[in-house]
């Protein structure tokens, strides 16, 4: 049974922590578009350069910059036997563009995960990783911005798939195993 599945929650909920421990426990390849766009920006490549303001900012980086970088993604050979997404879809436009590229490529999700977290928490998360990587978004100001924009624009992403009996939530508090294994449970009637 192949695992396409989509890893949603706030910033600092644990997305990027779990998808690599669910990625290797499905054996499928985990793909992160904020990891993308981080080794461009580091890379100094064209995509890096145009995205770099944006995130920076906390803002969404333009559609059709991301939904062609996922397309392009998506088609590679070893995304066949299945894949986890972390942090894509993160607007409803790109729901409408991967229901596109899946159904392009003969593929069907499995469904999404939402890992909640609370503001308070995650914020002081993101503040401690901020000392430990000093990643340039990881300011308080921009950290509250990015659960704003969260709530504003990837919410209704939960909601979306929450309709199409598609979705699964999990809390994101407690240690790291402590969640995994809360996904991993959650995760058992998405892909049978
Ligand atoms: P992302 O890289 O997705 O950043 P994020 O939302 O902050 O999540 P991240 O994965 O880094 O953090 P995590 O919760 O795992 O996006 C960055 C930017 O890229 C966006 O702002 C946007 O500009 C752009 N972007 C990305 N995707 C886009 C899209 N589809 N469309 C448009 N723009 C897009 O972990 C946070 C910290 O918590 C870690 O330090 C971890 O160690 C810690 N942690 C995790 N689990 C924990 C636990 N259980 N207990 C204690 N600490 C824990």
């Amino acid at each position: 049974m192949s695992a396409r599945l989509i890893l949603l929650g706030p910033p600092g909920a644990g997305k990027g922590t779990q998808a690599e421990l669910l990625a290797q426990n499905l054996n499928v390849p985990a793909i992160s578009t904020g990891d993308i766009f981080r080794s461009n920006i580091k890379g100094g490549t064209e995509l890096g350069q145009l995205v770099q303001d944006y995130t920076s900012k906390g803002e969404l980086v333009p559609d059709s910059v991301t939904n062609d970088m996922v397309r392009d993604r998506l088609a590679a050979d070893d995304v066949a036997q299945g894949f986890l997404l972390d942090g894509y879809p993160r607007n409803v436009a790109q729901v409408a563009e991967l229901d596109t590229i899946l159904a392009d490529l003969g593929l069907e999700l499995s469904g999404a995960v939402e890992i909640t977290a609370d503001s308070d928490v995650v914020v002081e998360r993101l503040l401690k990783r901020a000392q430990i990587e000093g990643r340039v978004d990881d300011t308080e100001d921009v950290i509250r911005y990015r659960l704003d924009v969260y709530a504003a624009q990837t919410e209704p992403v939960s909601a979306l798939y929450g309709s199409r009996n598609a979705l699964v939530q999990v809390d994101g508090i407690g240690e790291v195993a402590e969640v995994a294994a809360r996904i991993e449970t959650a995760i058992a009637p998405l892909i049978g």
